[in-house]
């Protein structure tokens, strides 16, 4: 592929509402979509998940505009046959996954679209149907949190997860298996709690929850080995994984039996496969793909990689709706039922943008050529 040059372009998306987890709170979210072209006219998109400030990850949306402008359009050639070329060519910047990954992404949806074929079938995937559940902020109160997940329940999610922080914890999920004792039922810490904290989260083994996602700091592969040593239900890296290799020294360890795959976190979707490939093929154990309120650019590609063998949990990947008033794709992504989300036959991500919903949002954009 000779690709000619990249655009970027920084969106403020207002959410239908506030959402709030142990880390910040968000109610407009930013977002850089990554727009790669072709000699031929051919486009490819790509999304860089980072929030507004370094409160998930280190990056933030300035500097992943940083990085894209300044490194990674000046080491990426314009001539690539294959995406999984781009990690060995920007293997000198150390960490700036999100940055990576936005351009990579766009990579691959143009490699898709050249080849005429969805995303998911160039990377293995095996089914249409994707399964999804919601993710469910903290809440003012109990009273709202019982609202809020019945709304979803209704509108036809048949997962739930929600997020916990010291102060929401066991009293939520409680209440929540008190009004609905069979939902299949998570939580996620993001990173809140010290392991001094273990001994009570560890009565969440009574609630029957399919994971506890993330408890312990952002880096930490011990204190979550030692954790999944005291509990029966599964823990899910989320934070802590951010590559293939420490995929590996979670495994080694015992840190974890599920990996929730974020191809933002881990530097794209051919360091996704590789996490999917040795998580779910060669430790025999499943993994899901996690969601950041991606626009609907980027969860055509989180769609496309729910569509792997070794996804076999649902996955953080809700219906446009859920998320954005407006959607910047020409068809929003909608859930079908049975709490799905079908992958789409069209070429690449299986949406175009809409260049005047684009627009709305649009607060700067930059012609980076290669
Ligand atoms: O930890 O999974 C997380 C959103 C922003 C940052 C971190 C996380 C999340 C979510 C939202 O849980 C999942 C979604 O996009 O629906
Ligand atoms: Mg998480």
């Amino acid at each position: 592929m000779e690709v000619v040059r990249l655009e970027v372009f920084e969106v403020w998306m207002p959410l239908v509402s506030e959402f709030r987890t142990s880390f910040g709170s968000t109610r407009l979210r930013p977002a850089l979509l990554v727009r790669a072209v072709e000699k031929g006219g051919e486009e490819g998109w790509g999304e860089v998940v980072a929030g507004e400030g370094p409160w998930y990850s280190s990056e933030t949306v300035w500097t992943a505009w940083h990085v894209i402008e300044d490194y990674i359009a000046r080491l990426l050639p314009s001539t690539i046959e294959h995406p999984r070329e781009v990690g060995g060519r920007l293997s000198r910047i150390r960490g700036h996954n999100m940055a990576k990954a936005g351009v990579e992404m766009a990579l691959w949806d143009l490699k898709a679209r050249m080849e005429s074929k969805p995303l998911w079938s160039l990377i293995g995937g095996v089914k249409r149907d994707v399964s999804v559940g919601v993710s469910v902020g903290i809440q003012p109160s109990i009273e709202d949190l019982v609202r809020t997940v019945s709304r979803y329940l209704e509108e036809g999610y048949g997962r739930i997860k929600i997020k916990i922080e010291p102060g929401w914890d066991l009293e939520p999920v409680e209440a929540l298996r008190r009004e609905f004792p069979d939902v299949p039922l998570q939580v996620d810490a993001n990173a809140a709690y010290t392991f001094l904290d273990a001994p009570r989260l560890s009565r969440l083994d009574d609630y029957g929850l399919l994971m506890i996602e993330q408890p312990f700091h952002h880096d930490d592969l011990l204190e979550h080995a030692h954790f999944q040593s005291m509990v029966r239900t599964p823990v899910c890296l989320d934070e802590s994984v951010k590559s293939v290799r420490d995929a590996v020294a979670a495994l080694k360890l015992g840190s974890a039996r599920v990996i929730n795959i974020k191809p933002g976190r881990v530097g794209g979707i051919a360091s996704s496969l590789e996490i999917h490939d040795f998580w779910s093929l060669k430790a025999h154990l499943p993994v899901w793909i996690g969601g950041m309120l991606e626009t609907g650019v980027g969860r055509g590609h989180l769609v496309a990689l729910g569509t792997l063998p070794g996804v076999r949990y649902p996955s953080d990947i809700s219906a446009s709706r859920r998320y954005y008033m407006e959607d910047i794709v020409d068809e929003p992504w909608e859930l079908e039922r049975g709490s799905v989300i079908r992958a789409r036959s069209r070429p690449g991500i299986g949406v175009e943008v809409d260049w005047g919903r684009l627009n709305k949002y649009v607060k700067k954009s930059r012609r980076l050529s290669l």
